[in-house]
């Protein structure tokens, strides 16, 4: 390829900028890039930064054997280690980009319209994009044009001095070792740096680089703080919820046992698991936010946020449960939930006969699938607006988000909730089925030992095993523990407000020295007693008894 683009003069006495310091200008251009982009996208909307649209569709579109992998390697990191992969990743083309622009300046811009164009094209297919979604790679691809062009071929460009051997590029150009002619020779370059042609120092340029640097990790960082903090953290302190109508029935005494290592009855906010598919939590402005029931229904509805505080709101604890909970995992949480009785707005479109599937639509595309039997055969399947007490935290999906007792969240408890689409099971597949879960996920009846815990060491005597069991909507009655295959022994249920939430239990041990293995299983209220047979969680729960392994001194 010949260099068309520069005088052949300059460029050919000059040089060209060492391939060291290419790639660092690559690297802080995409840096600059990115730090811009979040910037842009406080207006344009967090969803729009390129780092986090691109990993946005890599989520979506991963095979799900990949994201199960990515869950069980980086567990709750997943979303963490996905950005900073993607990062890296990006900072290895980058460097590329750099090295490719040194020689030949329109491969760098074409590399980095390349980038810009991902970043765009995923942005703006996200499902939520609105209308400036382009904007921040637009923005970020163009700043990293011009710097790059400035680094590499303007006023910023390093002066270059032809390779010397063992000198490398990165050391500064104020202290080469003495040219081998001339006894005496100053510490100048051997090649002439032509006027003009961007004379300038490795200081200078690294210095340009730092900053710029720099800029763009405070922008980027301000930018990501900035809008997620912007208007909807604000807008969520200043509610104040109504009161329930129909207020939760008060928590027995006695429901949580005083078994130190025993999960409370009722999960605090902070404490409460975290499953979802979104790298970037959606941002709804209630004011903004509308839910629209409509597909097979006699008349389709809107709701407002105020429509929906207006009404009679129901106030329920029920236990939420995730599908991929292992046997003895803890993607599962109490909470007392306020909200509107899902039936009474779907009542108010009036489904159509053979629409046996309620789709629950997040802002940000996600779907479940809900049995429509389910959110009309009188449980208290709600539109919640309140978690224990506050509106919905931003991360369990404020404004509003569905929760249903007695099914797992991937078929019903869809966070910032925006549509139900009256539909069918043939006619749909909402976003887990597709990949490889069922659509039906009633939640399996289980068990979990708190305490003691898996290798602990204890010393012999009575030790309380306890735990908690859960069959939302059918209801726990009993509650076995066995040591070392010995005989089934039954634990002691704590009270609890409803069928809907999980129990507590509690079983004084005789422990003897020596290696133990503990087992629960437990027992729902129609009799099922919870299989010994190991399922995985996919396609439609884990099954098994939770063990653990104890020594007693
Ligand atoms: N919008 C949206 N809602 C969602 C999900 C999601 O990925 N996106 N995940 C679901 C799953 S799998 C579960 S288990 C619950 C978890 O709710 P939590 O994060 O409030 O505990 O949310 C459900 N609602
Ligand atoms: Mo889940």
């Amino acid at each position: 390829m010949t260099q068309q683009a520069a005088p052949p003069v300059a460029r050919a006495a000059a040089g060209r900028t060492p391939a060291r310091l290419a790639a660092l200008a690559g690297v802080a251009v995409a840096a600059v890039a990115l730090g811009l982009a979040e910037v842009v996208a406080v207006v344009a909307g967090a969803r729009s930064a390129p780092l986090v649209a691109v990993g946005g569709v890599v989520v979506d579109s991963a095979p799900e054997s990949l994201t199960r992998f990515a869950i069980d390697v980086f567990g709750v990191h997943d979303k963490t280690a996905l950005l900073v992969g993607t990062a890296v990743l990006l900072a290895g083309f980058a460097a590329g980009i750099g090295v490719l622009a040194a020689r030949a300046p329109i491969a760098g811009d074409l590399g980095i319209a390349a980038f810009g164009l991902v970043g765009v094209a995923a942005a703006v297919s996200r499902p939520d994009a609105g209308p400036a979604a382009a904007l921040p790679s637009l923005l970020g691809a163009l700043a990293a044009a011009i710097l790059l062009r400035a680094l590499l071929t303007g006023p910023l460009r390093p002066a270059v001095a032809p390779p010397q051997p063992g000198v490398g590029p990165l050391r500064p150009a104020v202290d080469p070792p003495a040219p081998p002619a001339g006894p005496a020779a100053p510490a100048t370059p051997t090649a002439p740096v032509l006027p003009g042609a961007g004379v300038g120092d490795r200081r200078r340029f690294l210095s340009a680089v730092g900053v710029s640097v720099g800029a763009a990790a405070l922008a980027g960082a301000g930018g990501r703080w900035l809008a997620q903090r912007r208007s909807v953290t604000s807008v969520r302190a200043s509610i104040t919820l109504p009161a329930a109508a129909d207020v939760a029935a008060p928590v027995p005494s006695g429901v949580d046992p005083q078994v130190s290592g025993l999960t409370r009855y009722v999960t605090p906010n902070t404490d409460f698991y975290r499953i979802d598919t979104a790298l970037v939590v959606p941002r709804v402005d209630p004011q903004q936010w509308r839910l629209r029931i409509h597909g097979r229904v006699a008349t389709e509805i809107t709701v407002s946020y105020p429509d929906l505080l207006a009404m009679d709101l129901v106030e329920r604890y029920v236990t939420l449960a995730c599908v991929s909970n292992e046997v003895g995992g803890d993607l599962i949480g109490n909470a007392r939930w306020l909200g509107v009785p899902v039936r009474e707005l779907l009542a108010a479109a009036g489904p159509l006969p053979g629409a046996d599937q309620v789709v629950g639509r997040s802002v940000d595309g996600w779907t479940c699938g809900t049995p429509t039997e389910a959110l009309l055969d009188g449980r208290d399947a709600l539109l919640a607006v309140g978690m224990n007490g506050e509106p919905l935290p931003v991360e369990h999906g404020f404004p509003v988000r569905m929760v249903v007792p007695g099914l797992y969240g991937y078929v019903s408890a869809c966070k910032w909730i925006t549509e139900l689409e009256v539909t069918s099971f043939a006619d749909f597949d909402a976003y887990w089925v597709p990949r490889g879960w069922s659509a039906q996920g009633p939640i399996k009846t289980q068990s979990r030992i708190d305490t003691p815990r898996q290798r602990g060491e204890l010393t012999a005597g009575t030790v309380p095993v306890a735990g908690v069991a859960w069959a939302q909507h059918r209801g726990i009655r009993a509650v076995e523990v066995r040591v070392d295959d010995g005989p089934w022994q039954s634990a002691t249920l704590a009270p609890a407000v409803s069928a809907d939430t999980w129990v507590q239990w509690v079983w004084q041990w005789p422990a003897t020295p020596g290696e133990h293995v503990l087992q629960v299983r437990a027992t729902d209220t129609t009799g099922e007693t919870q299989p010994e047979g190991r399922q995985p969680v996919a396609p439609d729960g884990a099954t098994g008894w939770h063990t653990i392994r104890v020594t007693v001194a």
